[in-house]
Parts: C-alpha cells; structure tokens; sequence
C-alpha cells in the first residue's frame, strides 16, 4: 500500500458504480453489493452503470486485473481526487477490493440511516493486494447449540467483511443432528430435537441450506459441511439406534462430554446411511469438500478407525468431493487431495508424510471458543486462555515442525458452540480475535505486525457498532 498523498477521493450524489466486467455477471452483482452498502448512509442513488467509460467522481469496477499475478482473489485499488478504480481478474477480487474501500471510508459509512452532512472521503492510495493462503475459513458449530439461518447470514456477513472465504459447518454431534437428510428423515427429526442444557434443538431443512450456501456464495464464501463420524455420532443413533454397537444406550444427550459414541463400524448398514448423507448432502454443496469429522474416537480400536476412516474417503470421493478431516484422520490411508485440519498438533508431520496437505487451527492460537482471560464468561479453557494476540502473533510456516507453507492450505477459526446459545454470544468470542485470523491467513508474515494491527483492529469497534455486531473490548487494544 502506498499512501500518494495527492488530493481525497470524494464520493458525491452524481457518482456512480461504474463496471467494466465483459458481460460477466459476478462483477454487475459486486458492484450492487457495493451499492447496498453505501446508499443508506450517503443516501445518493449510486447507479449501477455499465458504460464503457468512468468519469470523475465514480468508482471503477474492472475485470481486467492481471490473473497471473493477483489470481482470483487479489485485486488493485487506485484512488485519486478524481476516482476510485478497483481491478480484479475475477469477481471475488472485485469484492475483496470493495471490502477494502469500506474500510478506507469512514466507519459512518456502515450506518442504516442517512447522514447527510457527512463528507464521504477516501484518501488517495494505491494498494496491491493478494492473499498469503487459499483456504480462510471459520468454523460454526450449529451442532451444540442451534443457529437460525438469519443468525448463520449474520456469521457470514462479518466473514466476508474480513475476506474469510470459507464457512465450515459442523452440521451434527453426540448433541444434535441439524440438516434434513430426505431419505433418512428421523435424522433431522429425532437427532435435531435438542441441544446442549436441552433446549428445543432445530435443524436446516435442504432449502435452507441451499439459501446459506447461496448467500455465502454471493459473499465469495464456500460452505464446507461437516458430519462428525465415526465419534460424535449419538444424534444420528439416536434417530437409528441399530447403527450402534456401543456400550451405551443411545438416547438423545444434551450434555458437554466428548469421545463416548460411535456408529457401529463394522455393520454394513452404516456405510448405507453414510452414502444416504453423503450424497444429498453433496448435491446441495456446490464447493469441493465434504468434512468427515473423524475426530476423537475412544470407542474404536486403531484398525477399525482407519479401516472407516479409508471407507469413507472413498464414499466423499464416489459424490465428486475431496475429503477432509480432523488431524487424527492421519492414522488411515490418505489420497493427496484429502486435507487433514491440525487442532492440537501432536501427530500431523504423519499426514503431511503421506502427502496429505493441512489446514492450520491450532487450538492455543485460533480457537475462537476459548477463554480470552480468567473474566470471560464464556466460552472453554483446555487449551489456555487466548487473547487476540496470540491469535494474531504466529507465523503459520514456522508453526509445527517439519510442515512448511507449500504444505499448508490456509488456516481456520473453529468455534465451538457448547456454552454458546445465540450469535451474540458467537460473536464476543469471534470480535475482535476474527479479524485476527483473518489477518494470518491473507498477509504475508513480512507484511504483519502486532503494534500496528491493534492500531488498525481499534478503528473497527465504531463499524461493528452500526452493523449490530457484539464483541469482547480486549485490554490489548487501544479502542
Ligand atoms: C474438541 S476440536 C473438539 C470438540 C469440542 C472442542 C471444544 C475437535 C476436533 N473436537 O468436540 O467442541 O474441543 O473446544
């Protein structure tokens, strides 16, 4: 980025959203996403305009960035006194841009009502942009406690904000089972029917799903749906007991404790319902990977876990979707276009051995449903307490031993939803370490640092006043 020091750019009443997009539709959609953005609080009617040319006062959306060099993503954003020229190779890099150019204005630009004495500037700047990793993602864990599908829009509206291009959905657990699988309907119906301390539970119907996914597509986010198997698994056996073989009853459970169920592994009719899931599931998911948990299996011996876990990569696979899963996924057989996703880091060098690529959430740095000190109310502590320095101050490359960033596909935020019972409270624990992850995975390590980031992170409380987004007021911010 390069502050030219020229004069501001001034967004006015006859500006417009200019889009020089070759007919592609992405591009005319980025730019009325610009435009939902800044009409209600400038109140100027911005039109959406695809004439050839930009003139003075407008801002220039234009697909004819450098493919080679910003990919998909990246993008340049050129303002003078004169105007604002964002370009991308692809729409995503258009959108990315925009999210900068909100961020250039003032933070009265995020409000719902007009502000008509404002002046709307944007200082001039050339800035190049391109993300460090492809994977940026956090995860919801919808299974613990139930999330409305406004409340889940919500989620993926502050992702977008800070260019995260991955929702992971941990869709069922030992507490809950929440997508409607039409040929298994008892799942939902049975298995959705409560959550953690017992509340009524919920599920997505597949139209609802469909909605989200559709929603974070337009916000350039991709759904990656996750079933737990073959652990965490009591929802579905409560909804299908005779898919269990364990030594306790299946019943449904609203309690915290982890590593106690399984389906039954060596039953046939268990790889029929995991197909059954699988494949309606893919359907509805436009992106390339199915989430098969994996993790925390007490129940099973290590050849049974890896014979399974070997099963049902092959199953993802027959649906046209890579696998992933939680690092212990490692003990089993990997093809290299699975990915295992590092939470506690004691086994990965293993996956990575195999040719296997990682996705980087380890558990003291970026899970977001940690503590952040003794006084948080919220949220667990096994891993310590994370503050939003220790979400931010780490290098992904230099992290475990033995894996380098060739290795890694990006990094991801879990939030695990046990004490969690409203996107209020997701959001104190994701504000502000949210932005910090999102900050590990898009810049380059040369390019981060802590003392200016928490300068930075201080000027966003004002925007996430307006948007109606919670967050926990850190010590380590100069707010
Ligand atoms: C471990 S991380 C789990 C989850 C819990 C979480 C709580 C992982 C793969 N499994 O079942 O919700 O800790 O922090």
């Amino acid at each position: 980025m390069t502050l030219t020091g020229g004069a501001p750019f001034t967004l006015g009443a006859t500006s417009r959203l200019v889009v020089d997009g070759g007919g592609e539709a992405g591009a005319e959609q980025v730019a009325q996403a610009l435009g939902a953005v800044l009409r209600p609080s400038t109140g100027f009617p911005l039109a959406v305009s695809t004439a050839p040319s930009a003139g003075p006062g407008d801002i220039h959306l234009a697909l004819t960035g450098d493919r080679a060099t910003l990919g998909d993503e990246g993008y340049e954003l050129t303002v003078t006194g004169d105007s604002v020229r964002i370009a991308a190779a692809a729409p995503a890099g258009l959108f990315h841009g925009v999210q900068t150019l909100r961020q250039l204005l003032p933070a009265d630009v995020e409000s719902q009502f007009i502000l008509r004495r404002r002046t709307w500037n944007v200082a001039a700047v050339n800035v190049r942009d391109v993300p460090r990793f492809a994977w940026r993602g956090a995860m919801l864990d919808v299974a613990r406690h139930f999330f409305t599908v406004r409340e889940v829009k919500e989620f993926v509206d502050v992702l977008a904000l800070y260019k995260m291009n991955v929702l992971h959905l941990h869709l069922s657990d030992d507490q809950g089972w929440r997508i409607e699988i039409r040929s298994r309907p008892k799942l939902a119906q049975v298995g959705g029917a409560t959550q953690v301390g017992g509340g009524p539970g919920g599920y997505y119907t597949q139209d609802e799903y469909a909605d989200i996914v559709r929603y974070a597509r337009e916000r350039y986010v991709t759904v990656v749906p996750e079933i737990d198997m073959p652990g965490h698994s009591n929802a579905a056996l409560s909804a299908y007991p005779e898919l269990s073989c364990g030594a306790r009853p299946p019943g449904l459970y609203s309690g915290t404790d982890v590593g106690w169920s399984t389906l039954c592994v060596d039953r046939e009719e268990t790889y029929a319902l995991i197909d059954d899931v699988v494949r309606e599931i893919a359907a509805l998911t436009p992106g390339a990977y199915f989430h098969i948990g994996g993790d925390e299996v007490e129940a099973l011996t290590p050849v049974q876990y890896a014979a399974f876990v070997e099963r049902v990569q092959g199953i993802v696979e027959r649906y046209g979707k890579r696998m992933i899963g939680w690092e212990e996924i490692y003990k089993a057989p990997l093809h290299p276009t699975t990915i295992a996703q590092q939470w506690r880091g004691d086994s990965v060098r293993a996956a990575v051995q195999s040719g296997v690529r990682l996705l980087l959430s380890p558990a003291k740095k970026i899970y977001l449903d940690m503590k952040y000190d003794a006084t948080t109310e919220l949220g667990l502590q096994w891993a310590g307490f994370v503050d939003v320095r220790d979400t931010y101050d780490w290098d992904p490359a230099t992290y475990l031993a033995g894996v380098s960033e060739t290795q890694i596909v990006g990094v991801e935020a879990p939030i695990w939803s046990e004490t969690l019972r409203n996107i209020g409270a997701v959001e104190y624990l994701a504000m502000p370490r949210l932005p910090a992850a999102a900050e590990v995975g898009w810049t380059q390590q040369s390019a981060r640092d802590w003392a200016s980031f928490r300068e930075r992170l201080a000027t966003h409380a004002p925007r996430w006043h307006y948007l109606g987004v919670n967050y926990y007021r850190s010590s380590q911010i100069p707010w």
